[in-house]
């Protein structure tokens, strides 16, 4: 794998390994980078700059739609390469990480096509409003959904004009590679898209306070947001941070059964509860307990563990040994704090997944709602389970974190699922529902989960800068 800087792939002198976390073995090479590379991608990214933001919303448009049909074509051997490079199984990639890919570029080539600068007309004079592209945008995505979050940055900075230095996590750059490889393929304009591999702490950080690279967006861990927003406040970048979460699945007496229990399941263990939006923290109001705790706790349990490319495997690796090795010390923090863990173990699996970095679900009941493992983002298949009488006590638990992302509320009571919704102190709420996404939605979270809002016009507005002309009449 090597570095794609200015419509060529470059590489560097020091390399890593990036792993399968389901077997531990290396699949790939990928350049150490450090300043010096991050310094080349954003000359050339400044200087394909002009004729990029000069270029018509129609030319923008149709590069997307060729991007998004060349991944389509190449739609199963990505699906595979994410699950290889991340662990998820491979009939996830299929179905939701890489179509969406696609979907990213299409949904934000039409969007552009759309988006119309403002008129305000005042007695003697006319304002207009026009929105011009930033310059060169520096994205940092993480490494649960690799390719969905990266197209999720680049289709809408690309469609308003500017030019792109992008970081994958150094844990998955299989598809950004992939991507790049696409850009090539097809002819893209040299240097709209530079993708510069290697650490955060190294390539992320040199991101980060480059002059030239006049925005941010990124999503990962809120300590690492931290350190994000410290590094390019005082630059005065426009800052994007879509950070962790810690959210609740709020299950009312009234809820259908059936469908709160498939919805609740999914919410807790899609994709490992590697996404930050997960509902890790299964709040339940005591009158449906007794029915519905037990049948959680078998179902979660039974969740097929193992070979990612076997298409009943619901649950595949986690990410790394490391990110494993956290998730294990939050069941063990779990038992301390008076928990009782129900699965959770290693699974024994065959070659060649007997050294993977695999988890059993686990759902942890017995805890207080304020303890560290129900307040703190673990990032893997745990659900904490905590029982509430009335609404407000659901509310008031449901809000005492410092995460604010994403909560669903499972009820059947209309006037109750619009009061709790209000209530929660969170950036989006599913009622009856979990992670269904309509691209033209704002997404972002309050309190610690980030900052700014991505999402149809939210994007278009994030990757460019407003311009009032006031013309006297
Ligand atoms: O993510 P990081 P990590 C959470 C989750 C996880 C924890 C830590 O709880 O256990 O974060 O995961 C780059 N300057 N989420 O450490 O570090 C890094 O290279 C600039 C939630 O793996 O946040 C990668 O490209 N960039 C989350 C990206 O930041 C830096 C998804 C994210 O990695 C940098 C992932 C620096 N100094 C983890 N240091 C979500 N919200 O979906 C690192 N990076």
């Amino acid at each position: 794998m090597k570095n794609y800087i200015g419509g060529a792939f470059r590489d560097t002198t020091e390399h890593f390994d990036t792993l399968n976390p389901a077997t531990s073995q290396p699949i790939d090479s990928v350049p150490r980078s450090g300043p010096d590379e991050v310094h080349q991608a954003a000359q050339a990214a400044l200087q394909a700059a002009p004729d990029w933001a000069a270029s018509s919303v129609e030319e923008r448009a149709c590069w997307l739609e060729r991007v998004a049909s060349a991944i389509e074509e190449r739609i199963d051997e990505l699906a595979q390469l994410e699950s290889q490079d991340q662990g998820k199984p491979v009939w996830l990639a299929r179905h939701v990480d890489i179509p969406r890919a696609v979907d990213n570029f299409r949904f934000f080539a039409g969007a552009v096509r759309q988006h119309h600068d403002g008129v305000h007309r005042m007695p003697g004079a006319l304002n207009y409003t026009a929105r011009a592209p930033i310059g060169v945008v520096g994205l940092i995505t993480p490494w649960n959904l690799p390719l969905y979050l990266l197209t999720w940055k680049l289709a809408p900075a690309l469609a308003m004009g500017n030019t792109v230095v992008a970081k994958p996590s150094e844990l998955t750059p299989c598809t950004a590679n992939a991507l790049a490889e696409i850009f090539d393929a097809i002819g893209a304009p040299a240097g709209i898209f530079n993708l510069v591999h290697g650490y955060g702490g190294e390539v992320g950080q040199a991101i980060l306070e480059h002059p030239d690279i006049r925005a941010i967006s990124f999503t990962g861990g809120t300590a690492t947001g931290r350190t994000v927003a410290r590094t390019a406040a005082p630059l005065f970048k426009k800052l994007s941070l879509e950070l962790g979460g810690k959210n609740a699945t709020v299950v009312f007496d009234d809820c259908e059964l059936e469908a709160t229990l498939e919805g609740a399941l999914r919410a807790g263990f899609a994709n490992q509860g590697e996404i930050c939006l997960c509902g890790s923290r299964l709040l339940l109001q005591r009158g449906i307990a007794e029915a519905f705790l037990p049948e959680f706790i078998r179902r979660a349990t039974a969740l097929k563990v193992g070979d990612p490319a076997a298409p009943d495997t619901r649950i595949g690796a986690l990410n790394s040994q490391a990110h494993r090795d956290k998730v294990e010390s939050y069941l063990r923090l779990a038992v301390d704090e008076g928990g009782t863990v129900h699965g959770g173990d290693r699974p024994q699996l065959p070659a060649p997944f007997q050294d993977g970095a695999f988890l059993a679900p686990a759902v942890v009941t017995g805890l207080s709602a304020r303890c560290r493992t129900a307040t703190e983002e673990i990032f893997g298949p745990v659900v904490t389970v905590h029982l509430f009488d009335t609404e407000e006590e659901a509310v008031a638990m449901a809000n005492d974190t410092e995460y604010g992302l994403a909560a669903s509320v499972w009820t059947s009571d209309l006037s109750r699922a619009h009061r709790v919704s209000e209530a929660l102190q969170v950036g989006m709420v599913w009622v009856n529902t979990w992670l269904r996404r309509d691209l033209r939605v704002p997404f972002g979270g309050v309190k610690n989960s980030g900052v700014g809002r991505e999402g149809g016009h939210h994007s278009l507005e994030f990757y460019s800068e407003s311009k009032n002309i006031c013309i006297k009449l």
